[in-house]
């Protein structure tokens, strides 16, 4: 999404400079500021361990093979299969690059369709399914997500994301620094709730820790607090809101002095910020990944938006706002039953939206019986290293009959397949970002055409997708996608969107089409976010659902079942040896696959360890640096420490992606910088039991000191 000028010498000698990155300081969305991993383009699509042209296994080693022989073999496993074992026996699992590529995004699905099975897995239920889920109950569509106005507000509070390393997410905002610190500029204030003082905590007005996993309570005391003092503002929307009059029971048990103890915030710093959140004009409350990947995610994400309606800040400046995209992705006129149709054979877990829960995949490939997995379809992901108990994961993947991955490398999980088919690099294909301007901070259209061509006899991301599908699916291609490129696509999107040319009459001459936009080299600026509601609500009273039975079956199990435990608990813990796990990434890191890019994974804040508060480090006498072994339910690994006051005491920082050291991959560069996998630790059981969300945040973890002289841990 930032706006990069990207220069080509092809006379340059060493590959390294041929390529030039620079931030487009014409580009009215990103104003000239582009994160380090832009710089990567170039030494990506030069990588000589990316692949380009498809390989096959052989014994251990890889064979390269014609694109025919690859399409051939793939039809003929995956036909075999299919008719020997049902097509729920072929599982596809679709990773997070998908929707960072036009092509992919556009087809993935179609192919995953094609194979006809249920078995459909995705990074989604390891990240933003909250999201989507409150968006389809409250809203009607699971693409219906509010994004906070934060180039207008005056108060906002971060809770579970680390913008200063992600750039915003479901809140894109090329230059995320900058916009942060203009809200004090502004005269406003922004805080951060996070059980690290993050990149953002930094550079934010006031932090709090939280105790991993309690959001939920924070949230139902910050709704309280509100309805108790009457601070509800619901001005234009209340005649659009369904269910209110439910809420304010609900929360009457949730109490600051309550509350405070559970998360490790002072009673009175709540009651603090909902005086200064409810007496700002604009507020926001904004909370991401963190929240998302806990066992209340759903809840949290409802939460969110119910206490941004009930302070008068929903749809209206400086507050929460949809965005309107130049191609509406909405396209649905009515709400859809998208929860629950099917659930997981061996995990139970329940479908959302055509998918199970990632966290449930590895079950579907081990319990034997009918239904099993057999066949393994992986299109840029690499759950080995990203799902929950990973390591399970990577023994499964050894017994599958026939694995196919479409990824541009061999590592962790494709070292696992049959076959890999590889895309083109990102200078070789088109892009209109399809998804992150539909969770932009501002309205903007950019169509940014290829550098370079894939060359003969390499075919682009959707060629290959749309091959598969039409060889796959029963009843063969639809007219609509047998047409369909992703320029006609974009072009159509764009047309009949609300800035298009086909929108109205009077926007027949100048509204946008794909020769509009690409026009507009730098892109074009749609304007600031605008209110929408009743217009964008597709529930079936076209109101917005406030209070959905799903949430209020959840808050009354979490009110009457784990509340009350946590009152009684004391907030000791359990062993001196005890703490709680969560994440992290790093602004020059992306999930699990760029530690190959030399000037990213040599950053030397570039650093797979466990972080650790001083306070705790000494009761267990552990030195910085030093190697310790973290032990969950599921596994453990071995990881040097790194002592920080960043950290609130009981809890540890380890960041995913890592642990390029596993046998056969292919990626010499990324085993410089190797890293273990947390994955390797996190408990795939421990999930959202209302979304099905894997749960990462605030797992149970034990460290242990290594013993240098036997190199096993040692326990006390
Ligand atoms: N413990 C823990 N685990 C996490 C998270 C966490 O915070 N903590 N975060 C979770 C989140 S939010 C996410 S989104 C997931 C990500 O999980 P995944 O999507 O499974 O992992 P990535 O590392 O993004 O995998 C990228 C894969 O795509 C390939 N690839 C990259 N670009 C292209 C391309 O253009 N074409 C093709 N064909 N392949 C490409 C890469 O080679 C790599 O194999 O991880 C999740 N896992
Ligand atoms: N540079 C870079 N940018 C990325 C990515 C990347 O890997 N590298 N990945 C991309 C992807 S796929 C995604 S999904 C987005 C994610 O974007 P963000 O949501 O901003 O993700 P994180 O940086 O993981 O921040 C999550 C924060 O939640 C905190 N946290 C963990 N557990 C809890 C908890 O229980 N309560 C609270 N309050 N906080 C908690 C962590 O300490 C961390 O600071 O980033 C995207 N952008
Ligand atoms: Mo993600």
């Amino acid at each position: 999404m930032c706006g990069v000028v990207v220069s080509h010498d092809p006379t340059a000698e060493d590959e390294n400079k041929k390529i030039k990155v620079r931030p487009d300081k014409d580009d009215p969305f990103s104003k000239g500021s582009m994160c380090p991993k832009a710089p990567a383009l170039g030494p990506l699509h030069y990588d000589p361990s990316k692949l380009r042209q498809p390989v096959k296994k052989v014994g251990d080693d890889w064979q390269d093979i014609s694109w025919k022989e690859a399409y051939d073999t793939v039809e003929g496993n995956i036909k075999a299969i299919r008719s020997e074992n049902g097509a729920d026996s072929i599982a596809s699992y679709l990773g997070n690059p998908i929707v960072h590529n036009l092509g992919m995004l556009l087809f993935a699905k179609t192919f995953a369709k094609s194979i006809g099975s249920k078995n459909v897995y995705s990074a989604t239920s390891m990240d933003q399914l909250p999201h989507h889920f409150a968006g389809h109950f409250m809203f009607g569509h699971e693409m219906r997500i509010p994004v906070p106005d934060i180039d207008r507000t005056d108060y906002m509070i971060v809770m579970g994301a680390n913008p200063m390393a992600s750039n915003g997410s479901i809140m894109t905002s090329a230059g995320v620094s900058k916009r942060l610190r203009n809200i004090e500029k502004r005269g406003g204030k922004f805080v951060v709730i996070d059980p690290r003082v993050t990149e953002t905590a930094k550079i934010a007005s006031e932090h709090h820790f939280i105790k991993p996993g309690t959001d939920v309570y924070l949230l139902l005391a910050l709704l309280h607090v509100i309805f108790r003092d009457e601070k509800t503002i619901l001005g234009e929307l209340e005649k659009h809101i369904d269910g209110f009059e439910k809420l304010v029971a609900l929360v009457k048990d949730f109490t600051p002095a309550k509350i405070a103890p559970i998360i490790d915030i002072e009673e009175s710093a709540i009651e603090r910020l909902v005086e200064e959140f409810t007496s700002h004009e604009k507020a926001v409350l904004y909370g991401r990944m963190g929240l998302s990947t806990q066992s209340h995610g759903g809840l949290c994400h409802w939460l969110i938006n119910t206490i941004n309606i009930a302070t008068g800040n929903f749809d209206t400046p400086g507050g929460m706002m949809f965005p309107s995209p130049a191609i509406e992705l909405v396209r649905n006129k009515k709400q859809r039953d998208i929860f629950g149709r099917w659930s997981g054979r061996a995990s139970g877990l329940k479908e959302f939206a055509g998918e199970l829960p990632v966290s449930g995949m590895t079950d579907e490939l081990l319990a034997n019986g009918e239904g099993q997995v057999k066949a393994f379809v992986s299109i840029c992901g690499n759950p080995v290293l990203s799902s929950p108990n990973g390591k399970r994961l990577d023994q499964a993947l050894q017994k599958v009959e026939f694995m196919v991955s479409i990824d541009n490398y061999i590592n962790e999980t494709t070292r696992h397949a049959d076959l890999i088919l590889p895309t083109p690099s990102g200078l070789e294909i088109d892009h209109y970002d399809l998804i992150f301007n539909a969770i932009s901070v501002s309205n903007n259209a950019k169509f940014s055409e290829a550098l370079f061509s894939p060359g003969k006899g390499r075919p682009y991301d959707w060629q290959i997708l749309k091959e598969l599908s039409s060889r796959l699916s029963e009843k063969g291609l639809s007219l609509f996608d047998r047409f369909m490129t992703p320029r006609r696509i974009i072009n159509l999107g764009l047309m009949l969107g609300p800035y298009g040319k086909l929108s109205s009459p009077k926007r027949w001459f100048n509204g946008l089409s794909l020769k509009k936009v690409i026009a507009s080299k730098h892109g074009i600026d749609l304007g600031p976010l605008k209110p929408r509601i009743p217009e964008c609500l597709i529930t079936v009273d076209k109101k917005i659902n406030i209070a959905p039975s799903v949430f209020l079956d959840r808050l009354a199990e979490v009110a009457n079942e784990e509340f009350p435990q946590l009152i009684g608990e004391s907030n000791e813990r359990a062993c001196k040896h005890d703490f709680q796990l969560i994440g992290r990434r790093h602004v020059s890191t992306n999930n699990s696959w760029m530690h190959q890019v030399k000037a990213l994974s040599s950053n030397k804040h570039v650093r797979c360890t466990a972080m650790m508060n001083p306070d705790d480090a000494r009761r267990l006498e552990i030195d910085d640096g030093e190697l310790v072994n973290v032990i969950s339910r599921v596994g453990e690994i071995a990881i040097p420490v790194e002592i920080t006051d960043a950290m609130m005491t009981g809890v540890v920082s380890i960041p995913h992606g890592f642990g390029h050291t596993r046998e056969g991959t292919k990626v010499p560069n990324a085993e410089a910088n190797p890293g273990v996998s947390v994955n390797d630790i996190t408990d795939h059981t421990q999930v959202d039991p209302l979304t099905g969300n894997a749960a990462f945040s605030g797992q149970s973890i034990r460290v242990e000191k290594i013993n240098a002289e036997d190199g096993k841990g040692h326990r006390q």
